[in-house]
């Protein structure tokens, strides 16, 4: 059967960004004849600096917001990474796996880290974080990843990793099955309100580059309103929004909440300017968010409902994780396995 994995770091609250770029496609995925793991990548979020006193309120956000958008907790494990020691097991046998040559060709680590002093500051943590990764995934012999563009080489390297385990230690079985990636619509990437060249993210100083999934119609009006623009009227056609990337962003956001392609939406828009324009896509905006953000808001006052979702999906996922962490101390020569 298909397993399937995915996580988002609890970094902050989640956006519309991650709504439509992630999040929403994992809920057809739930098939009854796949298995879903949907975890909240606490171990990640480690890896830059961060506030330890509000990061379990932010895994109990991620698990609300995934049950939120529709992930089942019945039928898909949530949990927080951490609550399953297997990932950090299984990470420390992959560090020993992957190649240095391989780690220092991860462009996502030199994005992160900066150069020069910044660099150097930099945890450990963060650039061996595609080696927890590649333990995310292979822990559960998950089949398929549903990543965004932004994730690819990682998981090319998850694949690198599980081949050269198997070819080490596997002989010639396969143990840790190279994982797909489920190449999520790019069309989906939102970019930030305030610079159409960024993307929308949770770790954005600025709350107004982001739509939250818990603002509130008048929040959502507001970010909109003031969201950056040019001052040229919307164009008649899409090859008008070439170096717009503010314009562009927008009317992209607009047709991926109402379900209109960009041709149809500057068919309706073109030669009308963004006062024109804001006003409806923030009414799209908050129409679509709605259903999403009163479920969120109602689930982030119930710690206990939330904390029993995270409960039982760690058992669950430890029930899957543990055989295969077994069969790995087997053949990576620990004592005792
Ligand atoms: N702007 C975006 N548009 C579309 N998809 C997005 N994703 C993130 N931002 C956008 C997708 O959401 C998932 C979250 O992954 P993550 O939590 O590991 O962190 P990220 O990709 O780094 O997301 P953020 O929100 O920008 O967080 P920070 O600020 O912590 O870096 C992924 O599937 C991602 O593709």
């Amino acid at each position: 059967p298909e397993r399937i994995l995915s996580g988002m770091q609890p970094t902050g609250g989640l956006h519309l960004g991650n709504y439509l770029g992630a999040l929403k496609n994992w809920v057809p995925m739930q098939d009854s004849d796949k298995e879903c793991f949907f975890c909240a990548v606490d171990m990640h979020a480690m890896t830059v600096e961060y506030d330890p006193s509000v990061l379990p309120d932010r895994v109990r956000g991620v698990a609300a917001a995934y049950i939120a958008a529709g992930v089942d907790p019945k039928r898909s494990a949530i949990f927080a990474q951490s609550a399953v020691p297997e990932h950090a097991e299984l990470s420390w046998v992959l560090q020993c796996v992957a190649r240095m040559g391989w780690m220092e060709r991860m462009t996502q680590f030199k994005d992160k880290a900066g150069s020069g002093k910044d660099a150097e500051r930099a945890s450990v943590g963060l650039f061996t974080y595609p080696v927890l990764m590649a333990a995310d995934i292979l822990v559960y012999k998950a089949t398929h990843v549903p990543v965004g563009d932004d994730q690819k080489q990682h998981l090319e390297l998850s694949r690198d990793i599980a081949a050269r385990f198997n070819r080490d230690f596997g002989g010639d079985q396969i143990i840790l099955p190279q994982p797909e990636p489920v190449i999520l619509p790019t069309g989906a990437r939102v970019m930030s309100l305030k610079d159409g060249t960024k993307k929308m993210s949770k770790s954005d100083p600025s709350d107004n580059a982001r739509i939250n999934l818990h603002d509130d119609a008048d929040t959502i009006a507001r970010k909109i309103k003031k969201a950056k623009t040019d001052p040229e009227p919307l164009p008649d056609t899409a090859e008008g929004l070439a170096d717009r990337p503010e314009a562009k962003n927008l009317v992209g956001l607009y047709a991926a909440l109402t379900g209109a392609s960009v041709a149809e939406v500057l068919g309706e828009f073109g030669g009308e300017g963004f006062g024109a324009f804001k006003p409806k896509l923030a009414e799209a905006a908050v129409e679509y968010i709605a259903p999403v953000s009163e479920e969120y808001a109602r689930l982030l006052d119930d710690k206990a409902e939330i904390d029993a979702v995270l409960k039982d999906g760690a058992e669950r996922a430890r029930a899957a994780a543990q055989p295969v962490m077994a069969e790995v101390k087997k053949l990576i020569g620990y004592w005792g396995a």
